[in-house]
């Protein structure tokens, strides 16, 4: 048996029902498959398929090795993978706290690779997926219409996820966690 599981930091209510008001209050229309606010997160290490010996070796790893701090993280404004003027990706960027995020990642693709999972190529990126767009659009307005988002977030813990693949889009559903 395996599961499809992630790493990742999760929101929590202020910041995700903050966001989803900002969005609105803006009258900002995303373009693409829009990310539900239920499943706003900030990727930390995506393991993919993963078995239950490969799901305690992440997480014993990260018990051991994890020895972030607890912190603040704060938010930019939005911005696009590959690039705004052919966006494939909308996010939301990460400001105050993005070098705690880089080293929790860090942490995470260690503990990956210990589980036995290849290393991850792309070099890590935090951010917030807002919408995915296929065919890519320019997003260069829509950038410049959002600007930053306030709101600031306490960061106490890793959560893992098991992502659930289905007619209507994927639904997360937390499995377990790691405090810092
Ligand atoms: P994204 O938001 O940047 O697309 C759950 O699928 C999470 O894992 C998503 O937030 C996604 O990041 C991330 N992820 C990273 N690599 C992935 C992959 N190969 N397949 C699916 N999701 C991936």
């Amino acid at each position: 048996m395996s599961d499809r599981l992630f790493l990742a930091v999760a929101l929590n209510d202020e910041v995700r029902h903050g966001l989803a008001a900002f969005l609105g209050e803006r009258a900002i229309r995303l373009p693409g498959r829009p990310t539900p606010p239920n499943n706003w997160h900030l990727t930390l290490r995506f393991l993919g398929s993963t078995d239950a010996l490969q799901r305690d070796r992440v997480l014993e790893f990260l018990d051991e090795h994890l020895i972030v701090q607890p912190f603040t993280l704060g938010f930019t404004g939005v911005g696009a993978f590959p690039k705004p003027s052919r966006a494939t990706v909308l996010w939301l960027g990460v400001g105050r706290g993005s070098g705690d995020l880089m080293t929790m990642a860090n942490v995470c693709e260690h503990a990956a690779i210990s589980a036995g999972f290849e290393a991850e190529d792309r070099p890590f990126h935090p951010h917030l997926t807002l919408s995915r767009i296929r065919p890519p659009v320019s997003v260069d307005g829509l950038i410049e219409q959002v600007g930053t988002f306030p709101l600031k977030m306490d960061v106490d813990r890793v959560t893992l996820y098991r992502s659930h693949l289905g007619r209507d889009g994927a639904s997360y559903e937390v499995i377990d966690e790691v405090l810092l």
